[in-house]
Formats: C-alpha cells, sequence, structure tokens
C-alpha cells in the first residue's frame, strides 16, 4: 500500500491546509466578507483551572483504578470573548508520559508565554507557535482549543462546522471497566446496553481477556457491536492468547502492545484475525501514516488531546479517509467542555465507528455543564452554538475548583 507522507498531501488536502496557515476564514468565505483584523484574535491572557471531578463508580483499566478526574481547564481570553480548552492528561503518566501538574507547568511556564507574546494571531498558527517545544501534546491542545473556541465565538461560527462535521448527532459506545467478577461485568454491559449504547468496548489485561468476552458474547449475542481495549498491558509473547479473541467476532482490539511497538503491532496483526486499533501509538499525522505504513493498524481511536489538538486530529482523519482506514472518537473521561468538542468531531465523515463518546452520566453524576444525554437510539447531539456551544455552569465550576492561576500578557518577562 503506497501512503502519502503527511507532509505530502494529496492536492485538495493540500489546499486546505495551505489556506489553514493563516486568514483561511477570508480566503475560503470571500474575503470581502471579513478584513484582516477580524481574523486574528487577541489574546489578553489564559485562566489555568483545576476542577476535582468525582467518578460515578470507580473505572479500572489495565494501568491502575481511578475515582476522581482530576482536570486542568485553560480559558483563553481576548477582549470579546472566552473560549474553552479541557486538557485531557492524567494526574499520573499511567496512560502516556503526560500528566496533570506536567502539563500546567509547561503551560505556564513555556507554552502561554509563547502564545501571548505573538500579540495576534490566528487560532491555526497556535501549533507553529508551539512547535519549538517538544512534546507536551495535550497541554499544547487545551491551549490550541482555548484559542480556536474563543476565536470561533468571535465569529459566531460552531466548532462542528469549522473541522467539516456532516452530522447533528454522533452514535455512542461506552467503554467498560475491568470488574472482580464475570456477574458483575454482564450486569453493567446489561445497563448500558438499557440505556441505549450502541456499542460495548471492555476493557483487558492478562488474566481478564478470553473468559469475559466469551460471557458477553454468549450472553448478548452476535448482533452486538463489541471490542477491547488493552491500554498495552500485551507484548508479542501473548500473541496466542490474543488470537483466541478471533472467536468472537471482535470490531477490534485496541493498543495491545506498548505505545513505541509499531513494528511489533504489524507482527502480532499477522498473528490474529481481528483487526488491530492504536490508540496510544497514534500521537501525531506522521505516525498515523507510518503506521498505515506498517500495516500495525487497520482502524485508529482519535483522540484531539494525545495528538495535540482537534486541527492535528483533523489531519489524521483526512489521511485516514484516504488510506480508506475507519476511525472512531476515543474518550479521556472528559468533562462536558472537552466531550462537547469530541462530539463535534466525531460528526466528521471518515468516522465510521462509534465513539467513547457516552453521555456524562456516564461518568459524573453532576457535569460541570448541561450534560450530554443518550438519545433513545443511542446517540448523541452536536451541539450548534458559537465555538464548543457549551459553558460551564458557574456554581458547578466554583464548587469543582481547587485552584486557579491567571497568565496575563501584561505579566510577560517577569
Ligand atoms: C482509552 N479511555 O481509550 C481510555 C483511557 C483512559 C474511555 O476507555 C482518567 C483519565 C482515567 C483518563 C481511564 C476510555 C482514564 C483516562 C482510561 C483514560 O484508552
Ligand atoms: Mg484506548
Amino acid at each position: 500500500m503506497a501512503v502519502r507522507p503527511p507532509g505530502r498531501p494529496r492536492r485538495a488536502a493540500r489546499r486546505r491546509r495551505a489556506g489553514d496557515r493563516v486568514l483561511q476564514s477570508g480566503l475560503v468565505r470571500g474575503a470581502q466578507t471579513e478584513t484582516r483584523q477580524e481574523a486574528v484574535v487577541k489574546l489578553t491572557g489564559f485562566e489555568l483551572i483545576r476542577v476535582a471531578m468525582p467518578l460515578v463508580a470507580p473505572f479500572r483499566t489495565s494501568f491502575g483504578v481511578e475515582h476522581e478526574r482530576d482536570v486542568l481547564m485553560v480559558r483563553a481570553v481576548t477582549p470579546d470573548a472566552h473560549g474553552w480548552g479541557e486538557c485531557v492528561a492524567m494526574s499520573e503518566p499511567l496512560y502516556s508520559s503526560e500528566y496533570v501538574d506536567g502539563a500546567a507547568d509547561v503551560i505556564r511556564r513555556f507554552l502561554a508565554p509563547r502564545l501571548l507574546a505573538a500579540g495576534e494571531l490566528h487560532p491555526h498558527q497556535v501549533c507553529d507557535l508551539l512547535e519549538p517545544m517538544k512534546g507536551h501534546r495535550m497541554a499544547k491542545a487545551a491551549l490550541e482549543t482555548a484559542v480556536l473556541d474563543a476565536w470561533l465565538r468571535e465569529r459566531g461560527e460552531s466548532f462542528g462546522a469549522h473541522l467539516g462535521a456532516v452530522r447533528d448527532r454522533v452514535p455512542a459506545g461506552v467503554s467498560v471497566g475491568i470488574m472482580d467478577t464475570i456477574p458483575r461485568l454482564l450486569d453493567a454491559v446489561d445497563g448500558y446496553l438499557a440505556q441505549g449504547y450502541l456499542r460495548i468496548k471492555l476493557k483487558i489485561e492478562p488474566g481478564w481477556d478470553v473468559e469475559p468476552v466469551r460471557a458477553v458474547r454468549e450472553r448478548f449475542g452476535d448482533e452486538l457491536l463489541l471490542q477491547v481495549d488493552a491500554n498495552a498491558a500485551y507484548t508479542l509473547a501473548d500473541a496466542a492468547t490474543l488470537a483466541r479473541l478471533d472467536a468472537f467476532d471482535l470490531l477490534l482490539i485496541e493498543q495491545p502492545l506498548a505505545e513505541d511497538d509499531l513494528r511489533q503491532h504489524a507482527e502480532l496483526a499477522r498473528l490474529v484475525r481481528t483487526p488491530i486499533c492504536l490508540d496510544e501509538s497514534i500521537v501525531s499525522a506522521k505516525v498515523a501514516a507510518d503506521a498505515i505504513a506498517l500495516r500495525a493498524t487497520r482502524v485508529i481511536n482519535i483522540k484531539p488531546g494525545r495528538v495535540g489538538g482537534y486541527l492535528e486530529a483533523r489531519r489524521i482523519h483526512d489521511l485516514c479517509q484516504a488510506h480508506g482506514i475507519p476511525v472512531w472518537c476515543g474518550g479521556m473521561l472528559e468533562t462536558g467542555i472537552g466531550r462537547a468538542a469530541n462530539v463535534a468531531l466525531a460528526a466528521l465523515p471518515g468516522f465510521s465507528l462509534p465513539g467513547d463518546t457516552s453521555a456524562s452520566d456516564r461518568y459524573y453524576a453532576q457535569d460541570i455543564t448541561e450534560p450530554f444525554v443518550l438519545g433513545p437510539d443511542g446517540h448523541v447531539e452536536v451541539p450548534s452554538g458559537p465555538g464548543i456551544g457549551i459553558e460551564p455552569v458557574a456554581d458547578v465550576l466554583r464548587a469543582r475548583t481547587t485552584s486557579s492561576q491567571w497568565l496575563g500578557a501584561g505579566d510577560l518577562g517577569s
């Protein structure tokens, strides 16, 4: 398979991306409707807000058990608007190398000052301005999303419209944690199916794989859309165990091996029939192109935070579309702020599988925004208002905030 590197996209993508650079709006919508001034935002500063969100139930994965989500919110402030970005880093570096204190630190010391020093900027310039600083994609994504949201709110355009959404609602799947016993797992899955979820994802680890999958398949039947997620808990030496999952007609096995095991995933793909889907490994469009070329992945889980933002997420979507690779939108236990943007992304045409775009009450008894609800048909609605289309509820945000800090454009150099 000939794979086009992301540095050299098709002509249509190249045109779109060149337009991404600066002043896209003016070029795409007719320059007469918009002056240069209106195509940029002027940043007054950023507010970093730490929020403690208790989970409705402990969530166990192969890397640990979570009881509470420790969330870093970024609020970008301009003279006329503000915008929100939710950082998906966890409190400990268990999913990937990033963690929330580290993200807050790199934003405060290195990333926010670069954006504030730029004065006026177009949101599509954020990525290039932060590019000299290596890594820290989740931190960069939160900043870029906040700036993009502020810019879109100033223009009255929705996140979905800007990204290229083609649907006003998206099918919802749910991620089911590792349980103590199989009967408890069956009860949990039964409850989610009763609520209307259209696809079940079981978290697996060595010792909790073939039997739980068999039990769920036997109890709920062949029609159930079922997949598993190992969060990198296996090695190639486990190929025979993973091949036993072939008997259960899974949609995919998500991230069986380590983040940097691209070649070994390609090897594993030759030993199992179930499609492999990468999550942790796909940290950029460049790696996505490599993984496709190596045949290490047949499906990709796109998480905007993991890849440095929604614009890079869209590039991966475009790349996958060009290569016939189905994508779906992952989740990082986002509050309504991050969920709103994810749901807009999931409305792009290449998202052909249900995502981990569950309703708010999957994770939180009280979300920080008006809750996302699961429609009776198992779909979640894409917000249509300006920007991400939703705001925190002031009282809830206040009650859940554990600390906040203002990073002002005027404070640079101190
Ligand atoms: C995944 N998410 O697809 C992840 C990983 C994950 C919905 O399965 C706190 C913060 C706990 C982030 C647990 C889902 C988490 C987390 C799991 C992310 O791999
Ligand atoms: Mg995953």
